[in-house]
């Protein structure tokens, strides 16, 4: 395994302004070939080394003539003694149906399709495979035309020739410079739906969505979020379509969600199908945050792209910044802004504690496909968020201006991006810039005191160890509060709306005129822990009171924490466990508020992960955590039983997102009364007209008795089987039953006829959502979860590395384990790292774990 890092980069010493490709798609193969426009970059006779894995090299012609002088091996072809510029042409063979790692260019159901990013199209020809080598291609893609009747590729078509009676050969030219991983190839026979969209500047450009046959009904609300997200990035950053046409491909079987390849997206089927009766609420707005996402990727991403990988946030954070905006606009600011800050608190805040803990911008890796996590795109987004929020709306704009400006048609890196925010606002983000290179979640321990009519919050900032060495100075941010008095009046005075945290301890002074309640980083100002010893009776006046949406639904939070927290306290030492009245009738007010927006009430009605919960103990007890959890939500429910009836039903006559947001909340705790639910629950899984009310009554149905429970079951099974995305949320629900049986029936689904081992949503559905979602289980006494799992990553990483790598991050707990388990685990750990010929992105992961 070699180690790559940021500070050895060196610039290409070839560059390659020209590409032609010919991608010749036979019954067994592919054969490709490449005519690149080499140009020497560099002093001296240094070699041409070019990357190529998996390639069966036929020849290699350099202006024309054939040469035998190169060395193929080590997956690089090296050629010395090269003139300035020459034209080299190789051609290999490649197999695209039999290549089960779903990188290069690959088979996915009836498609062929590539993936490129981050290191694919070294599958695909031989090539310089870094993205600050920026190319203009035309690529030709001929294939059997009974077969192959769609053959794609990015820019414009400029060619169609059939090639006698039973082949067609398609050109395609794109007149942007890109790097190699965004060049995208398709052949199928594919349905279509079209639409047009005409830019602000008066061009038409031709929109097309390409399918499976019989699916492209369900690309309706896709096509509807392209030409949202085209106009929103038109109105708010003054972004235009650059191509006239503008393609998405959707596919069954793809590593990641989706692939912003230049005017030809290619997508996982589960983000571009959607209708209301396969579809939840949730996945609809999953397909428009997706589609949006890549969208916005043409110009944050695509025409201004990242030097090298150690820049991936550099696009992602800011893309991912770019669609949570795009979102919020479309939909419900702070219920989305809620939903973000979960994922982040729940995916990233973990990963920053356990062995792959990485700043935003690492600075080594052995595999950088290890690197498309939650730090670089949700982190990321987040560090974006703050210089949104330090330089104001218009700031960020005119600095956005300039970085386009500066940078369009250039591969760049992440301070070129602060340099235009800096240049355009005159903020100084000097201090600021740690963020990119320091790991681990700042915890920022905040105290009070009242003396004298003055207020004084005191801020210590601690930047954790983490397993990653970095520097741990301290960090720039905003940091706005809201004081409140004991009855919820707002006394926020305006210097506490900008407060800005720079040093490693502070103090801030207000005039009160008794002791206050202060809401500390409002709207979640900063990717921070706060801790600030709130009494039960504090956190319900902001419940009530405070003005910051985000800052009431973090007390809903922060009480429930309490609450789950208190009942460990009494399992442990063996009381008896209830949760406080005060909290319960504070519920009741809430649900009784007609003021609030009912998806808003949803949040409030918060139910945290198991994992979240087992986060906050020293020593993760994951089984002690799922117990008083469900203690918890028992009690709830029960206490709560008449009000939650009541919401459900006050809301069954309105079928709209917000009505059964609320609903399904509300039947979603009650169904921890098992049983007592079965009967309403039965009925709307019976009736429902939509996936949304289906997949809840479906899981509220999961709490009740066997008999109820498999009888549901067998329904779903038997009414959705021909449908593979909704038979995804069928494997999931199996897979994140909370019963000691559920490791069992995962090892007999495992067999069913409807799983495939080697489709990536199935085994996300399956295997993912049992390690990653069903913690009480996965971390089972006896070690069976582990090394169900362990066989599983090492069974698929020999076709696919990039899912046995992901599913592997389930191990990420492994230090904060109690002896027993940790034993156990470890036994799993070194049993894949003894696995002969297991990939470097698995290893990598695996030996950071066991560090
Ligand atoms: N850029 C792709 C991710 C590719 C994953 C490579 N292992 C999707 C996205 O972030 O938009
Ligand atoms: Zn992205």
């Amino acid at each position: 395994m070699k180690e790559i890092f940021l500070k050895d980069y060196i610039e290409p010493n070839y560059l390659i302004p020209n590409v032609e490709l010919y991608i010749n798609i036979l019954e067994k193969e592919a054969v490709v070939t490449s005519m690149l426009t080499i140009v020497k970059n560099c002093s001296g006779d240094t070699p041409l080394v070019l990357d190529g894995k998996e390639l069966k090299l036929h020849s290699v012609l350099l202006d024309g003539k054939e040469i035998f002088d190169f060395d193929y091996s080590d997956d690089k072809l090296t050629i010395k003694n090269l003139p300035n510029k020459a034209v080299l042409t190789t051609t290999v063979s490649i197999d695209p149906y039999n290549n089960k790692s779903m990188e290069g260019f690959y088979k996915s159901g009836n498609i062929l399709c590539t993936q490129n990013e981050a290191e694919g199209f070294r599958r695909v020809t031989f090539f310089s495979d870094r993205p600050d080598v920026m190319s203009k291609y035309t690529i030709t893609v001929e294939g059997d035309k009974k077969v192959f009747p769609k053959l794609l590729s990015n820019g414009n078509l400029v060619e169609s020739t059939p090639i006698g009676e039973n082949r067609l050969r398609n050109k395609w030219e794109d007149p942007f410079a890109k790097p190699c991983y965004l060049v995208a190839i398709v052949a199928g026979d594919l349905e279509s739906i079209t639409d047009s969209f005409t830019t602000k500047s008066g061009r038409v450009i031709d929109l097309e969505i390409y399918t499976d046959p019989g699916q492209s009904n369900k690309a309706y609300h896709a096509m509807e979020s392209l030409k949202k997200s085209m106009k929103w990035d038109e109105d708010t950053f003054g972004l235009e379509y650059d191509l006239d046409l503008y393609m998405v491909v959707a596919v069954d079987s793809f590593n990641a969600g989706a692939m912003e390849n230049k005017g030809l997206n290619i997508f996982n089927s589960a983000y571009v199908l959607a209708d209301p009766k396969t579809a939840t609420d949730s996945d609809f707005e999953g397909v428009e945050g997706v589609i949006a996402h890549e969208y916005f990727h043409n110009w944050t991403g695509n025409r201004v792209t990242c030097r090298d990988w150690f820049q991936l946030t550099l696009k992602e954070g800011l893309t991912v910044f770019r669609d949570q905006e795009f979102s919020s606009d479309k939909t419900d600011r702070t219920v989305k802004r809620i939903s973000d800050v979960s994922i982040l608190r729940s995916h990233q805040y973990p990963e920053d504690k356990g062995p792959n803990s990485h700043p935003i911008k690492p600075e080594s890796y052995f595999t950088i496909d290890n690197f498309y996590t939650a730090t670089v795109y949700e982190k990321g987004a987040e560090v974006i968020r703050m210089i949104f929020t330090l330089l104001g709306k218009e700031k960020f704009r005119a600095g956005m201006d300039l970085y386009f400006k500066r940078h369009t048609g250039e591969a760049v890196t992440t301070e070129d991006f602060v340099s235009a925010m800096e240049d355009a606002s005159g903020f100084d983000l000097t201090q600021f810039k740690r963020w990119y290179s320091q790991a681990g979640t700042p915890v920022i321990s905040v105290d009070s005191s009242y003396n004298n009519g003055e207020f004084t919050l005191k801020v210590k900032q601690e930047i954790p160890k983490t397993s990653y060495n970095c520097p741990r100075e301290p960090l720039f941010f905003p940091f706005p509060i809201g004081l409140y008095d004991k009855d919820g009046r707002d006394l926020t005075p305006e210097a506490g709306k900008n407060l800005i945290i720079s040093k490693e301890y502070e103090e801030f002074t207000f005039k009160t005129e008794n002791r206050v309640i202060p809401s500390l980083a409002q709207g979640f100002s900063a990717p921070i822990e706060v801790r600030y010893n709130y009494s039960t009776d504090e956190l319900i006046t902001l419940l009530t009171a405070d003005k910051d949406k985000f800052n009431k639904f973090d007390a809903a939070r922060r009480l429930t924490m309490i609450s789950i927290d208190t009942i460990i306290g009494d399992i442990r030492t063996n009381r008896e466990c209830s949760i406080d009245k005060r909290i319960i009738e504070s519920y009741k007010k809430l649900l009784t508020d007609p003021t609030l927006e009912k998806r808003y009430l949803a949040t409030l009605l918060y139910i945290p992960e198991v994992k979240d919960i087992a986060l906050t103990m020293e020593e993760y007890d994951f089984k002690l955590a799922n117990r008083a959890r469900n203690i918890y939500l028992k009690q709830l429910a029960t206490e709560l039983k008449s009000n939650l009836f009541r919401l459900f039903e006050d809301n069954l006559a309105i079928d709209a997102v917000a009505e059964r947001s609320i609903k399904n909340s509300a039947l979603s705790i009650l169904s921890f009364l098992g049983d007592d639910i079965a009967e309403i629950a039965q009925k709307q899984f019976a009736l429902a007209e939509n996936m949304t009310d289906y997949m809840a009554a479906f899981m509220s149905l999961q709490k009740c008795s066997d008999t109820v429970r498999i009888e549901a079951n067998k329904s779903f099974k038997e009414k959705w089987k021909d449908n593979f995305l909704v038979m995804n949320k069928w494997f999931i629900t199996q897979a994140i039953r909370d019963d000691e049986t559920v490791l069992d029936d995962i090892k007999k689904l495992s067999l069913d006829e409807l799983f495939d081992n080697t489709n990536p949503n199935r085994i996300r559905s399956l295997f993912g959502a049992f390690a990653g979602r069903n913690s009480a289980h996965f971390h089972s006494e006896d070690g069976q979860g582990y090394k169900f799992i362990a066989d599983k990553i090492i069974d698929i990483d020999s076709y696919n590395s990039h899912v046995s790598s992901s599913l592997a991050s389930a191990f990420q707990p492994y230090k904060y384990l109690g002896e027993k388990q940790a034993k156990l685990m470890k036994e799993q750990l070194i049993r894949i790292s003894q696995k002969e010929g297991i990939s470097t992105g698995l290893n990598e992961i695996i030996l950071k774990t066991l560090k």
